[in-house]
C-alpha cells in the first residue's frame, strides 16, 4: 500500500489522501458540481455506475488478457500488458512525489505511450492535463499555470520539432512544475527524467473515487488560452459509454485515433477509451495524411476512425483519385468539430466506401451523433442528435427565451456529462452557464421535427452587414459548388460604414485558375441569393490555417485580414 500523505507539500503529513482532497486541494475548490439533485439523479438513471477508469481497464484485462487493446507502428500491447504497464507507471510516478490530485501536462503525439501514460495517472489520482502537440508555450505556459500543474510528461523531436525542449523552456516559467519526465529521448534537458525510471512492481494504490476529477480538458475555444475543463469519472465513463454503444463498437472494434488524441474528439467520442470500454483495440496514427493513415488501416484492420472536415475532404478527394490502398475493413467514418457541408457529406460514403457518421461536440459535455442506421437525409445534413435521453437541450433567442420549434437560436445544454462550470474560472463560468447552470455552447442550431439538429455556425461567426445578418456556413455553402472552389471560408471584416462587410476565402481545385471577386459573386447571384449576402472581397489562399486539431481556424483569418491581407 503506498501512502501518499507522506508527501507533505501542503504541510499536510500523515494525513489520508482523501483528508487531502477534501481539506485543501485545489482541485476541488476550482470544480464546481452538479446540484445534488441532479447528481442523485444521474446515479439513479445509472449514468454514473460509481466505477472509475482504472477499474474498467482491469476488469477489461481480467476478462480478455490476451486480447490487443493498443497498436503503433513500434507496438502491441494486449489488455493485460496495458494493465500491468500502467500500474507500473502509476507507482513509479507515486514514488517520485505525485500524488492524487495533482495535474500533470501531457503532451504526446499519438503513440502507444499515450494511453499507458494516461491510464497510469487515472489509476493513481493524479490528473492528465491534455494538451495537444501543436500548443506552444504561448498556451503551454498559461495552461500549466492555471493548472498549478507539478509535473509535464511529453517526448523528444517527433516531426522534427523538439518536444522536450519545449517542454524545458515552459518548466521554468511555471514555478510549481518540478518533474519533467520524457518519453522516447535521446538527450534530456538538463533536470528531465526518462519515463522508463518510473517503471515500478507495481503497489496496491489506494486510487480515486469515481465522483472524482480524472483530468483537466482544454476547451476548443476560438479565442484566448483555452479554459481548463475537469471531468469526473463517473460523468466522463457515462459518456464513453454511451458513445460505445451509438456507435456501435464491441471487442472486434479498431479505432484509428487519426486525429490529436489528446482532443476531446478522438479521446472520447467513442475514440480510443470507447474502444477500450467496449474490449476492441485502438491504433495510432502518428499523422493524419492518407499517405500514412490509408496504408495503417490496411495494416491494424481498422473499422473505425474520426476526422475533422478539412481531413475528410483530403482523404475523400484521395479515395476519389483512385488512391489503391485497401480500406475495406473501415466500416464508419465519423466527421466532427466543425460543420461538415452537405456537398462533401455527399461524396464521402461513396469516395471510401464507409457509412458516414457526423458528430457534433464539444469538451465542455454535449456530444450528438447521426446513427448509422440513420436514412441518407439525416446522415448528409444533419448534426446528429444528442446521445443521452438525459441530455437536455433549449434553443434560445439573445434574450434567453426559447425560439418556436424548428426556430434558429442559441444552443443551451445540461445533462449527466455537461459541465457545470470552468475549473477555477469565475468570469468565464458568467459568461458560459445561464444562472440555473446550463452551458451556453456559442453555438446557432435548429433541431429539426425528427430531433436532429443542424448547426448553423458559431454565434460570432455571422456577418453583420449593415445590420443583415449572413451565416458564414450558409454562404460557404453556395461558394463550395462552384467549380474552381476547392474549400471556403467567409468572415467579417470591419468596416467605417457598414459595420462589416463579408470576406470570402477561398482555395482554389488549381492553383492556376483562381476564382475573381466577379465570377464568385456572379456565380453566388446565379444560385438566387440575395444581393446583400454577396461577398465584397475574395482573397484566394493555397491553405487554411488550422487549430490545434485540424478545424479551419477563423480566428486566424480574420487576423490575416486586420494584419493586411488584400483580396480582389
Ligand atoms: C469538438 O470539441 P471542441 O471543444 O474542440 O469544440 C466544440 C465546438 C462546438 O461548440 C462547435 O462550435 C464546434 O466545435 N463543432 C461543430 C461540430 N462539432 C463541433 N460545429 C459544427 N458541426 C459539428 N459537427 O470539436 C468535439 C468534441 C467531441 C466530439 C466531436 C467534436
Amino acid at each position: 500500500m503506498v501512502t501518499f500523505a507522506y508527501i507533505d507539500r501542503r504541510d499536510c503529513s500523515k494525513i489520508r489522501w482523501k483528508e487531502v482532497l477534501d481539506l485543501t486541494d485545489p482541485v476541488l475548490a476550482g470544480f464546481t458540481p452538479w446540484p445534488a439533485d441532479l447528481a442523485q439523479r444521474y446515479r439513479d438513471q445509472n449514468c454514473w455506475t460509481s466505477e472509475t477508469f482504472g477499474d474498467v481497464l482491469t476488469a477489461r484485462a481480467a476478462a480478455a488478457p490476451d486480447r490487443i487493446a493498443v497498436l503503433d507502428d513500434a507496438n502491441s500491447w494486449t489488455y493485460a500488458e496495458l494493465d500491468h504497464r500502467s500500474s507500473s507507471l502509476a507507482t513509479g510516478f507515486a514514488r517520485l512525489g505525485i500524488v492524487p490530485g495533482d495535474r500533470v501536462l501531457v503532451q504526446l503525439p499519438n503513440r502507444a505511450e499515450f494511453v499507458e501514460v494516461i491510464f497510469a495517472l487515472f489509476k493513481l489520482g493524479a490528473l492528465p492535463v491534455f494538451c495537444l502537440p501543436a500548443h506552444r508555450k504561448a498556451e503551454l505556459v498559461p495552461i500549466a499555470g492555471a493548472a498549478a500543474a507539478e509535473a509535464m510528461i511529453t517526448c523528444g523531436t517527433h516531426q522534427r520539432f523538439d518536444y522536450a525542449a519545449l517542454a524545458a523552456q515552459v518548466r521554468d516559467e511555471v514555478e510549481s512544475l518540478r518533474h519533467l519526465l520524457l518519453v522516447d529521448c535521446e538527450s534530456l534537458p538538463q533536470g528531465a527524467r526518462h519515463l522508463d525510471e518510473y517503471r515500478d512492481t507495481p503497489a496496491e494504490l489506494a486510487g480515486p473515487s469515481a465522483g472524482d476529477v480524472a483530468f483537466l480538458q482544454l476547451s476548443g475555444g476560438s479565442t484566448g488560452i483555452p479554459k481548463l475543463i475537469a471531468r469526473t469519472h463517473d460523468d466522463y465513463l457515462y459518456s464513453v459509454r454511451r458513445s460505445a454503444e451509438v456507435c456501435e463498437l464491441d471487442q472486434d472494434t479498431v479505432y484509428l485515433a487519426t486525429l490529436p488524441v489528446a482532443h476531446n474528439f478522438p479521446m472520447s467520442s467513442p475514440g480510443i477509451l470507447g474502444a477500450i470500454w467496449a474490449g476492441g483495440a485502438v491504433a495510432m496514427t502518428p499523422d493524419p495524411t492518407p499517405a500514412t493513415a490509408f496504408p495503417l488501416i490496411e495494416w491494424f484492420g481498422v473499422t473505425i476512425t474520426g476526422l475533422v472536415p478539412p481531413l475528410a475532404r483530403l482523404w475523400t478527394e484521395r479515395a476519389e483519385a483512385g488512391d489503391t490502398a485497401d480500406l475495406s475493413s473501415l466500416r464508419v467514418l465519423q466527421v466532427g468539430g466543425a460543420r461538415c457541408q452537405d456537398e462533401l457529406a455527399r461524396r464521402i460514403g461513396p469516395a471510401l466506401g464507409v457509412t458516414l457518421q457526423q458528430v457534433f461536440g464539444m469538451a465542455e459535455g454535449l456530444v450528438c451523433y447521426t446513427r448509422l442506421d440513420d436514412p441518407i437525409d439525416v446522415v448528409v445534413s444533419t448534426q446528429g442528435r444528442p446521445m443521452s435521453e438525459h441530455d437536455q437541450l433549449a434553443v434560445v433567442d439573445d434574450n434567453g427565451v426559447e425560439v418556436a420549434p424548428g426556430g434558429t437560436g442559441n444552443l443551451i445544454t445540461q445533462g449527466p456529462y455537461t459541465i457545470r462550470g470552468y475549473y477555477n474560472n469565475p468570469d468565464a463560468d458568467a459568461r458560459s452557464f445561464t444562472a440555473q447552470g446550463w452551458y451556453r455552447t456559442g453555438d446557432i442550431v435548429s433541431v429539426r421535427p425528427d430531433g436532429n439538429l443542424v448547426v448553423a455556425g458559431r454565434a460570432g461567426d455571422w456577418v453583420n452587414r449593415g445590420g443583415e445578418k449572413v451565416s458564414a456556413e450558409e454562404l460557404e455553402a453556395h461558394l463550395l459548388e462552384h467549380p474552381a472552389v476547392r474549400d471556403a471560408v467567409i468572415v467579417g471584416t470591419p468596416d467605417p460604414v457598414l459595420g462589416q462587410r463579408i470576406c470570402a476565402f477561398v482555395q482554389p481545385v488549381d492553383p492556376a485558375q483562381r476564382p475573381t471577386l466577379i465570377s464568385v459573386r456572379s456565380f453566388v447571384r446565379s444560385r438566387g441569393v440575395a444581393a446583400w449576402k454577396m461577398p465584397d472581397t475574395v482573397v484566394v489562399v493555397d491553405e487554411f490555417p488550422e487549430t490545434g486539431v485540424g478545424k479551419t481556424s477563423r480566428k486566424d483569418l480574420r487576423q490575416a485580414l486586420a494584419d493586411g491581407a488584400h483580396g480582389k
